[in-house]
């Protein structure tokens, strides 16, 4: 790793919202005085009844419980848009970029975004949603995405997205886990010039759901579907009937946002909840600061809305700022490798947010497709969702950002809600691979993963945990409190766990190492092991099935499985790619196995765990440093697994 730091340019720190003293007085005010801090930030939010407490947050096992401004009522949407109208209600509030060249772009006024939304909104009311009520959306990055999810806010029902490259089984399980009565759909989704079939993915997840639940249909492409009905509704055409008025329902600031899906560990994904004030706000907070936002920008985040970077900075942080926010529906290499920049050169973009694996991808397609487009508006680089290799890191910078550009490398999580550590482009030198530095109200520490205890010299490295909590932190696990407490607060008693090792160096910037679970992270999107696990052995022919992580030049880990196929099973490439069919039909075609090793067995204790430290480290192709394979029922399995490894370099 690199230990180079680039500090931020004298120019821009003066115009930063935030420069480096700034930083460290305002941090140290926050920690000193979280309420204080807090409650000033909180009068950035418009309140229909004001809060008089403040944070109000146990750690503790078997008492988890955190609240934040929890006598307080507002609006999300109305947040986002309503109080923006009579200053800035024609300026754009959303740009959408279509996949394909030919459709123009969009530009959607703070004025016509409120319109829509009402219009969504009372079809959703007409539908029977009521407050408190889980709309589940499914749908590709499209305005009608927007609109639905601030519908959801104005009305006060509980929104949960599910990426437009979940298959059906993943959108039935998460339709019933969090009993919806609709979802809202579109016929087909187009990216990079393909087109997903939703609405029959979504005709086949029904098949699996409740016949009560509704489906609003978005006609997107016009392509041909199926129609039910009854249960299919033409969602645009009952937009343009319904009223373009709705007001805006008083929520509580603890009424739960939304839902979002995530892997963890083990079992099926998990529903992380969010709230209304505290996430709103820390989620504006963050995009304010950490991007510079400043008025009249034009702000980028690549990711999809059915993730939760979407969720913080494609709609509400931006939004609640009322920012320009772009929306793209397309994928960084089509038609060709420059459409990132020639998006940048057409809308004029200031802040720039993608992932290290899209950096990887098109650093490997050549600078010449960025060279031809003029990035000459770019003002900050961002990137989240793993670990960027310092090679990527300097590639973003000398390349894209001339130099020039402040790059901030975001670490959060889901259950952040926004940006944990994070450097701020006016006040933060940075180095290439660390997130450097805690954003304001945050508490990081690092914790040996044997003992638990806090590890208190400068320089460190184990587990990272936070101390005390924020206001974007998830409240709970959707139906699960229990596990929302076991997953996140009793392993380190009294801290909230991230599942993240990570080291401090001897300038107190931390370095993520990556999960110390068995959560896999490919191409920026969570993966637990323990799902693709069980998609593998619900196939006829597999006994059994191990899957890990291995490190993968683009998508950062690749998805490695160890499969033991039923007895008189003929292991043949057509069973390879029959499995890797399976998996993208179970759970989608992120979750395919990019090498799968026919295992006759698999490395395992006595007790019958299986050894996974193995498993890894051959598939990592470092089976010299395999240590102790002496506790292993059957130690020859593992010559076997070496002799036939799949990842040879
Ligand atoms: C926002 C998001 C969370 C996990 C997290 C960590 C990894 C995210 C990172 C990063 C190193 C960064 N991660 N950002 N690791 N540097 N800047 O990605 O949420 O999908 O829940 O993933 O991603 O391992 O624990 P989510």
């Amino acid at each position: 790793m690199s230990d180079k730091t680039y500090p931020p340019s004298d120019a821009f720190a003066k115009n930063a919202h935030i420069d480096a003293a700034a930083y460290d007085k305002m941090y140290a005010a926050s920690i000193k005085d979280p309420d204080a801090f807090w409650s000033e930030h909180a009068q950035n939010l418009d309140w229909i009844e004001p809060f008089t407490k403040v944070k109000n947050a146990s750690f503790e096992m078997g008492n988890v419980d955190i609240r934040w401004f929890e006598d307080g009522v507002l609006n999300v949407a109305a947040n986002c848009i309503d109080r923006h109208l009579k200053t800035r209600g024609d300026q754009t509030a959303i740009i959408w970029e279509p996949d394909d060249l030919e459709t123009p772009a969009l530009h959607i006024t703070y004025n016509e975004l409120h319109e829509k939304v009402c219009r969504m909104a009372n079809v959703l009311l007409s539908q029977g949603i009521m407050r408190g009520d889980r709309v589940v959306i499914y749908l590709p990055m499209i305005p009608e995405a927007a609109y639905a999810m601030l519908a959801c806010a104005r009305i006060g029902a509980v929104h949960s997205i599910v990426f437009a490259g979940f298959s059906p089984d993943a959108l039935a399980n998460r339709i019933n886990n969090s009993g919806a009565k609709v979802v809202i759909t579109a016929d087909e989704a187009p990216r990079g010039g393909r087109k997903t079939a939703l609405k029959s993915n979504t005709d086949a997840a029904l098949l699996h759901c409740d016949d009560k639940v509704r489906c609003l249909v978005v006609k997107h492409t016009g392509g041909q579907t199926t129609w039910i009905d009854g249960r299919d509704i033409d969602v645009k055409a009952q937009m343009e009937h319904a009223s373009p008025d709705c007001p805006a329902r008083p929520m509580n600031a603890e009424d739960p946002l939304f839902i979002l899906y995530t892997s963890g560990s083990t079992g099926q994904p998990k529903g992380v909840v969010h709230s209304s004030a505290g996430y709103l706000l820390y989620a504006g907070l963050t995009h304010r600061y950490v991007f510079d936002y400043h008025d009249g920008d034009v702000f980028w985040c690549t990711a999809d809305v059915g993730w939760v970077t979407g969720h913080s900075y494609i709609i509400y942080g931006p939004l609640a700022n009322g920012a320009t926010t772009l929306m793209f529906e397309g994928v960084p290499t089509y038609p060709d490798a420059s459409r990132f920049w020639q998006v940048c050169e057409k809308h004029k973009v200031n802040q720039f947010y993608t992932a290290p694996t899209a950096i990887r991808a098109l650093m490997g397609q050549g600078k010449e497709f960025v060279e031809k487009c003029d990035l000459s508006d770019l003002k900050v680089l961002g990137t989240v969702g793993e670990p960027i290799n310092p090679e990527a890191w300097n590639w973003y910078n000398d390349v894209v950002g001339k130099g020039t550009r402040p790059i901030v490398d975001t670490w959060w999580q889901t259950e952040t809600g926004g940006h944990l550590m994070t450097p701020l482009p006016g006040a933060t030198p940075t180095k290439p691979g660390s997130c450097t530095t805690p954003f304001f109200g945050i508490e990081p520490v690092i914790l040996d993963p044997q003992t638990g205890e806090e590890q208190t010299e400068t320089e460190a490295s184990g587990v990272l945990c936070i101390k005390s909590s924020w206001p974007g932190q998830m409240r709970t696990v959707y139906g699960d409190h229990e596990r929302f407490e076991k997953t996140y607060f009793s392993d380190y008693k009294g801290y909230y766990f991230t599942g993240d090792g990570c080291r401090r160096d001897a300038d107190g910037y931390y370095w993520i190492t990556g999960r110390v679970d068995d959560v896999i992270n490919v191409s920026g999107h969570r993966m637990g092991t323990a799902e693709v696990e069980s998609a593998l052995v619900a196939h006829a022919d597999v006994a059994e099935a191990a899957v890990v992580g291995y490190p993968h030049d683009i998508k950062g880990q690749g998805i490695y499985a160890y499969v033991t196929l039923m007895n008189g099973v003929e292991p043949t490439d057509e069973l390879r790619k029959d499995l890797e069919k399976w998996v993208r039909t179970e759970i989608g075609p992120i979750a395919k196995p990019d090498l799968i090793q026919w295992a006759p067995g698999l490395p395992k204790t006595r007790s019958g765990k299986i050894m996974r430290r193995i498993l890894r480290k051959i598939a990592e192709n470092d089976h010299a440093t395999l240590g102790d394979t002496s506790t292993l029922a059957d130690p020859s399995v593992v010559d076997d697994l070496i002799e036939n490894r799949m990842n040879r370099k």
